[in-house]
């Protein structure tokens, strides 16, 4: 199938599959904006493939991630890449944008803790508002998590506020942040019947 000659305004499945290479990772993504989240992973961090469910549950995003990093390091390179990779599937996934709602927001709670995630796609952008009340969950660094939404926004061409309004559970405040972008993400990619294919933009492109 020639995905690139296809208009999101066509009832064209938006699905995607990007590989990237360094010496550092090795990833493979595999996307499908209109699926049943349907989640397979295998990236050897157990909790970020924990966060990851959340975004194809929540988002109803089929998401297949493979990766392999230099984990004998430490896992700052995994967790960025992926972001990285899953931007640009995503990338590759929305086409031009046509149709689509385009700004997508979640409140999640989780006992708690409550998080905001609010998402557009016109351009690179991401403001986090987080104070992790630890540093590391299980082994995995809190502040990896910023390097994951950077790599996102960059590649996938989004505006992300991420704002965690209260928690004290490290593990409640991360997870809400996950559910709710992944909802956001639903919100934002879904296609919208009433806009007809066009794009959601006066200035005709996004
Ligand atoms: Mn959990």
């Amino acid at each position: 199938m020639e995905s690139a000659r296809l208009d999101s305004s066509d009832v064209a499945e938006r699905i995607a599959t990007v590989s990237r290479d360094t010496l550092e990772t090795q990833i493979t993504v595999s996307v499908n904006l209109d699926g049943q989240g349907r989640f397979v992973a295998e990236t050897g961090v157990a909790f970020l493939d924990h966060m990851l469910e959340q975004i194809a549950r929540h988002g109803l995003i089929d998401l297949d991630i493979n990766a392999k990093g230099d984990l004998h390091i430490d896992e700052h390179h995994t967790v960025e890449d992926i972001g990285i990779t899953l931007g640009q599937a995503f990338a590759k996934a929305l086409i031009d944008k046509r149709g689509i709602r385009r700004y997508g927001h979640a409140y999640v709670p989780l006992d708690e803790a409550l998080s905001r995630v609010v998402i557009d796609f016109p351009a690179p952008g991401l403001f986090m508002d987080v104070e992790f009340t630890r540093a590391a969950i299980g082994r995995l660094d809190t502040q990896l998590f910023r390097e994951f939404f950077q790599g996102f926004v960059n590649h996938a061409q989004a505006t992300l506020h991420i704002d965690n309004l209260k928690g004290f559970n490290a593990h409640h405040q991360i997870e809400t942040i996950f559910k709710a972008f992944g909802r956001a993400l639903r919100m934002a990619v879904e296609r919208d019947t009433r806009m007809a294919g066009q794009m959601p933009s006066t200035k005709g492109s996004l």
